[in-house]
């Protein structure tokens, strides 16, 4: 069983990423569940096969802590965690390969909470991967794609699981828009003279120092572009899985 989370900022996709890889996965005859670990979601765009909301509801807690939302769901964060074996035994009832995971609305719920580790740890560290999403609308500047990969390394630096950054909604963007970020993605020196064209604003020598220090630690790579919408980038997904996995050997049925 591998588990694939599905990360990034409120609203970047990933409910939508989770469900339009699982439909592309279906059509490849590659079998997988979804799983919803959102407390609070209030429309998912699919009928989750696994539900936490069985076990936690954002509202519920909110009446019986008697608190506001966002105390709420770091309540619901903490709560998961003391929810995850009985969680386990229902996720390993499906006998499938992949369990694909969206994670709660806001990523620092989590991305910053220690019951993640206590999630990610129950359904199996070793089989875990995470699919990072880069909001397009943040990522299309160069200090927004520079934050973006600071969060895909703060991420990644927490769990120390592999990662894919992908660009999500890449349709929102023009094709010269997508190019552009590709090409910072490609290349840091495309993105240091993107960066350097704005040049002067304490903002943009500061993005070139943090841009050093994540090539430094190796967390400069090239962004995966995807599209739920079109759907765009499903099959990039699944090699960057089975690659990390299997060492690149394919589990389709012929
Ligand atoms: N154009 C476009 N819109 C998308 C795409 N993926 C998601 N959206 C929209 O972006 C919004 C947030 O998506 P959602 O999957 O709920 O994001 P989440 O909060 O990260 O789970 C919704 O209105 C989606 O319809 C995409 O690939 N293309
Ligand atoms: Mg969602």
């Amino acid at each position: 069983m591998k588990n694939i989370y599905f990360i990034g900022t409120a609203g970047s996709g990933k409910s939508s990423l989770a469900l339009a890889f699982h439909e592309w996965m279906e059509l490849q005859g590659l079998d997988s569940i979804l799983v919803n670990l959102d407390p609070g979601a209030e429309a998912i765009p699919y009928v989750p096969d696994v539900d936490i909301r069985d076990w936690i509801r954002l509202s519920e807690i909110m009446r019986e802590y008697a608190l506001g939302p966002n105390g709420a769901q770091i309540v619901c964060a903490d709560l998961i965690a003391l929810n995850m074996k009985e969680v386990v035994s229902v996720v390993e009832g499906f006998k499938t390969n992949f369990v694909l995971i969206d994670t709660p609305g806001q990523m620092e719920l989590f991305a910053f909470r220690q019951s993640s580790s206590v999630v990610i740890e129950s359904l199996g560290k070793d089989d875990s991967f995470l699919v990072f999403l880069s909001d397009p609308q943040l990522s299309k500047t160069p200090e927004g794609f520079v934050s973006d990969l600071m969060l895909c390394a703060i991420t990644h630096f927490r769990f120390s699981i592999p990662i894919l950054n992908v660009l999500s909604k890449m349709d929102l963007l023009t094709d010269q828009e997508v190019e552009a970020v590709l090409a910072w993605s490609r290349d840091p020196y495309e993105l240091y003279s993107a960066i350097g064209e704005r040049q002067g604003t304490s903002q943009s020598v500061l993005s070139i120092e943090i841009l050093k220090a994540l090539e430094n630690i190796g967390m400069y790579r090239e962004l995966t572009p995807v599209s739920a919408e079109m759907p765009y980038g499903m099959e990039d997904i699944y090699n960057a899985i089975q690659q990390s996995f299997e060492g690149g050997e394919d589990l389709r049925p012929d």
